[in-house]
C-alpha cells in the first residue's frame, strides 16, 4: 500500500523524524526555517497530512488552496489559533493537536516567571553584566514577597490547574476565572476561590497568571479597560497567547508603574516583540519558551504520530480538535 505523504514544516526532534520516515512518505525540513506562503501552498498541494507548528499560518485562504488529497492537519502543539479549523472542516480536513504532555513544562515556566519577576531577577542579571552592580545593599533591588499573595489564574484547564497546585507549594492562594467553574473536588484540593467575573477578580490579585486559548472571544480579554483595574503593586505573567492582551495598553501601564511588572514568554507578533516592552526594566521577555523541553517536544512529536497513524489506519485520532 502507498504510504501516505506527510509534509513536516519545522525540524522534530529527532527520534519523532526517525519514526515518521519509517512509517510515513515523510518531507521533513531540513534546515528548520519557517515557511513561506508560497511553500506552505506547495505543502498543501501535495501533501495527504501537514504537520503545521505555532509558526505557521493555516488560514482559510492556504486550506481553500489544498489538493485533493489533504485529509489531516496535525498540529505540533495544542493551541491552534494559527489554524482555520472552521474551514478545515468545511474542506473535509481533520485537525488533531498535542494536548496534555506539555501541561507540567509550561507550568514550570510559568512558576519560574512567577518567581522572577517580583524578585527583580532578570534585572538584576542584566545589572551585572552592564558592568553596573556596585555591591549588595539594605534597599538595594528590592522587590515583592511572592508567598501569603494572591495568584489570579485566568484560564483554569489544565496548564491553570498545574500553575496553581505548584504556587500552593510557594504559599500563593489561588483564584481562578473560568469560562465554568470547576467541580467543586477540584476547588477543594486547590483551596481555589472562583470569581465569575473577570472585572471583580483583578482588581483584587497581587499576580495574574494566563492560561486561557487564544479564540475570538478572548482576544485582547486584557483589553486597556481591563488592565486598568490591576493594582500598580501586582504583576502580569503570560504563558498562553500574546493576543490575550492589549500590549500597547499594558506597555503604557508598565512604563508609568500603573501595573508593577510583566513576565511574558508570547507575543502577538511572534517573532517580532512590541518595541515598547524592550524600552522597560520591569519586563522580562522569554522566547515562547513554555513547552520547550527535550520531554515535552518528544512527547509532542509522539503524539502528533499517533494521530496520524490512527487517522490513516481509519480510526478516529485521539486528539482530534473541532471549530469553537
Ligand atoms: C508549542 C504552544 O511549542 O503548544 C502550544 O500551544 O504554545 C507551544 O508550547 C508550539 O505551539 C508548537 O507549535
Amino acid at each position: 500500500m502507498k504510504k501516505p505523504i506527510v509534509v513536516v514544516t519545522r525540524r522534530l526532534p529527532e527520534a519523532v523524524e526517525t519514526r515518521m520516515t519509517e512509517l510515513f512518505d515523510v518531507r521533513l525540513s531540513l534546515d528548520d526555517h519557517r515557511m513561506t506562503s508560497a511553500e506552505l501552498v506547495a505543502a498543501v498541494e501535495q501533501a495527504d497530512v501537514l504537520v503545521p507548528t505555532v509558526t505557521d499560518n493555516v488560514d482559510s485562504v492556504l486550506i481553500a488552496a489544498a489538493g485533493p488529497n489533504l485529509k489531516l492537519i496535525a498540529n505540533f502543539g495544542a493551541g491552534t489559533d494559527h489554524i482555520d479549523v472552521m474551514a478545515a472542516q468545511h474542506h473535509g480536513i481533520t485537525v488533531t493537536n498535542t494536548p496534555n504532555v506539555l501541561t507540567e513544562d509550561t507550568a514550570e515556566m510559568t512558576l519560574a516567571l512567577i518567581l522572577a519577576i517580583p524578585r527583580r531577577l532578570v534585572e538584576g542579571e542584566r545589572l551585572i553584566r552592564a558592568g553596573k552592580w556596585d555591591g549588595w545593599g539594605p534597599t538595594a533591588m528590592l522587590g515583592s514577597r511572592v508567598s501569603g499573595k494572591r495568584l489570579g489564574i485566568v484560564g483554569m484547564g489544565r496548564i491553570g490547574q498545574a500553575v496553581a497546585e505548584r504556587a500552593r507549594g510557594f504559599g500563593m492562594s489561588i483564584h481562578y476565572h473560568n469560562r465554568r467553574r470547576l467541580h467543586p473536588s477540584v476547588e477543594d484540593a486547590l483551596e481555589a476561590t472562583y470569581w465569575d467575573d473577570l472585572d471583580q477578580m483583578l482588581p483584587r490579585m497581587d499576580v495574574i497568571s494566563l492560561h486561557c486559548p487564544h479564540t475570538p472571544a478572548t482576544h485582547h480579554l486584557l483589553s486597556a479597560e481591563r488592565l486598568k483595574r490591576i493594582r500598580p503593586t501586582s504583576y502580569i505573567v503570560n504563558t498562553a497567547r500574546g493576543e490575550v492582551i492589549d500590549e500597547d495598553a499594558l506597555a503604557d501601564l508598565l512604563s508609568t508603574h500603573k501595573i508593577a511588572g510583566a513576565a511574558l514568554d508570547v507575543f502577538q507578533n511572534e517573532p517580532a516583540v512590541n518595541p515598547k516592552f524592550l524600552a522597560l526594566d520591569n519586563v522580562i521577555l522569554a522566547p515562547h519558551l513554555g513547552s520547550a523541553t527535550v520531554e515535552a517536544r518528544t512527547e509532542m512529536g509522539q503524539k502528533v504520530l499517533i494521530n496520524i497513524k490512527t487517522f490513516v489506519d481509519g480510526h478516529r485520532p485521539p486528539d482530534r480538535v473541532l471549530p469553537i
